[in-house]
Parts: structure tokens; C-alpha cells; sequence
């Protein structure tokens, strides 16, 4: 009992340092078949690739979507009915579902970024070809349509790509801007309160936000055609307006050129998985033992900038975590 005391409160200590730690999942637009990438914020690196199409489903030049809903990492298609649910960590394969929804959707609209709103899925539908109507498209976590939001007469939101939920602000992009979601009171609509981007220089297009809720933290994800950039954004409600500070050149950290991160997901890591495959164990312990003393981002897992026995009791207090 008075271990599990003197455990408990150590691990208090060790958790109340906030510090940023965990991923974020990229699409990547623009070949067929799409891979999606995992951009490690602790090591500032791209260390995963998947590629959907392998696994046997529809082939997409774009698997995007990439919300968690804190189990599983969602994955959708921009011209398919399909869902895939992956390991938020690693982005192995779970189970294929589906869009309860007619596939002729997708004679009109892609499907973009998206996120969980209680526990319902929010996508960006972008309108495939001029004066038809950019779509947010709401359905449960099986796929059952619960609602979808039409921006009538309004041309520059014809094209919804980013959504994100910054608390209870609904956060959109379209290639050239950032707005903030308002329903008025006509049904099924939305409208677009338009917010200025600093930061951000002209000739990028702006793609998927994610939003880590912990730490208060919002991503966007462009690209100018050849290098993605990771931004970390700061909003202003009040005066409508965001400022981009630059968080990495994606395409210098192994994320390909040419591509457009179209959808952006966060995941938070598990505390002491030095290894990042989402379970904590004698792996994690070795990795952390064999860099003690140096400042090796892998094995830093409290993020204080250097490997101690800070980090090996991060690694001990969490033993077994995820493993199951
Ligand atoms: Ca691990
Ligand atoms: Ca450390």
C-alpha cells in the first residue's frame, strides 16, 4: 500500500511537467496509390509510412481523415465509401467499414481531414467541380449519417479541405484560408467567418489542422507543390486572426515532395514508450538504459532535453502500459 502511495505520487511529479510529445499523421496527395506518414514530434522526424491501397481495399490518391477517437486511428478515402480503422501508434491494420451513404457522393464531392466531435466524425467535402456547394458531413463512429452542412452561395468555401475542433470553435481551410465554422439559423448550413493567417507565406496551400486538447495545442499542415510545412497555429477569436509559427520542413524530415498533407491527425504518446510503438515495455526500459547520460531524442521520454533516471522511472512507472 504504501508503495502504490509512493508510486502514485512520484508519478504525479513526473507527469506534471507538460511538454510536447506525440504524432501527428499526415495524408499525402497527389500519386495513387497514397501512403499516410507519421511525423514523431519528440525525435522531429517522419519514422512511419503505410500504404493503404496494399491492404486490398479501394485504391485512393488521397487516405486521409486521420481523427482518433483515443483507441483507434480512422482512416478515409477522398473518392470511397470506405473507413479503415488502424493502431493510432504503429498504423497496423484493425477492421474496414464503411460510409452508410450512397457512393454517388462521390460523383460531386471528396472527402478531406476530419475529427471526432462528441463522438461523432466531422469531414471536409469539397465540391469536384465549380458552383456546387463545399460540405461538412457529419456521421456516427459506425458511419451512420447524422448530418451534413451545406455552404450555399458561398464560392470560397466551395472547397472545405482542414477540420478541425478547437474546443467548441469548429476550425476550417481551404487552399488560400482559414476560417471558423458558424451555423446561422437556416437549416443544414454553414457559413465561414473568415480569420487572418499570419506566418504563413503566400504560395502555400494551406491542408489538414490537428489539435493536441492536452496541451492546447493547434497544427496545419501546407505545402507550396514541392516541401510540406508543419505550422503550430494560435488563434485569436476576438480579432479574428491566427499566427503560424513553424514547427518543421516535413519534407526535409523524410516526408515526400510533391505532396499535399491534405488531412492531419494528432495522436498523443504513451508516457515512457521510448520506442513509440505504443506499449511500454523491455524494449523501452533498454533504449532508455543504453542512452543514459546522452541527449538522445529517442530515448528522452520526459523531454527535458537529456536521458537520466527521470526517464527510466517514466519507463518503470508506466511498465506494461498499451501491451495488453
Ligand atoms: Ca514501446
Ligand atoms: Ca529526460
Amino acid at each position: 500500500m504504501q508503495r502504490i502511495a509512493l508510486g502514485f505520487g512520484l508519478a504525479t511529479l513526473l507527469t506534471a511537467s507538460v511538454y510536447a510529445d506525440g504524432y501527428l499523421w499526415l495524408s499525402a496527395a497527389g500519386s495513387a496509390p497514397a501512403s499516410v506518414y507519421r511525423y514523431n514530434l519528440r525525435t522531429g522526424q517522419v519514422d512511419r509510412a503505410i500504404t493503404p491501397g496494399s491492404w486490398g481495399f479501394v485504391q485512393s490518391g488521397d487516405y486521409n481523415l486521420l481523427a482518433s477517437d483515443g483507441d483507434a486511428l480512422y482512416i478515409g478515402l477522398e473518392n470511397d465509401r470506405t473507413l479503415l480503422k488502424v493502431n493510432p501508434y504503429t498504423g497496423a491494420f484493425r477492421s474496414a467499414f464503411g460510409y452508410q451513404m450512397c457512393n454517388c457522393f462521390y460523383g460531386h464531392h471528396y472527402m478531406k481531414d476530419g475529427a471526432f466531435y462528441e463522438g461523432e466524425l466531422w469531414r471536409a467535402a469539397p465540391a469536384r467541380s465549380e458552383n456546387s456547394a463545399g460540405i461538412l458531413y457529419v456521421s456516427d463512429a459506425d458511419g451512420v449519417p447524422t448530418a451534413a452542412f451545406y455552404a450555399s452561395n458561398q464560392t470560397h468555401l466551395e472547397r472545405p479541405i482542414g477540420l478541425e475542433w478547437v474546443g467548441d470553435a469548429l476550425m476550417i481551410t481551404t487552399a488560400q484560408g482559414l476560417y471558423r465554422v458558424r451555423f446561422p439559423d437556416e437549416p443544414l448550413v454553414f457559413e465561414g467567418e473568415a480569420y487572418t493567417l499570419n506566418g504563413v507565406p503566400s504560395g502555400h496551400a494551406l491542408g489538414g489542422l490537428a489539435y493536441d486538447a492536452q496541451r492546447d495545442k493547434l497544427y496545419l499542415a501546407t505545402s507550396d507543390g514541392s516541401s510540406a510545412m508543419l505550422w503550430q497555429l494560435t488563434l485569436d477569436h476576438a480579432s479574428r486572426s491566427a499566427s503560424a509559427t513553424p514547427v518543421e520542413t516535413l519534407t526535409l524530415k523524410g516526408y515526400p515532395s510533391g505532396r499535399q498533407p491534405t488531412a492531419l491527425g494528432f495522436v498523443p504518446a504513451r508516457p515512457g514508450d521510448a520506442d513509440d510503438n505504443g506499449c511500454v515495455d523491455d524494449a523501452d526500459l533498454l533504449i532508455v538504459l543504453f542512452a543514459n547520460g546522452s541527449s538522445t531524442a529517442q530515448a528522452d521520454v520526459n523531454g527535458d532535453g537529456s536521458v537520466d533516471d527521470a526517464d527510466l522511472l517514466e519507463v518503470l512507472f508506466n511498465f506494461g502500459s498499451g501491451c495488453n
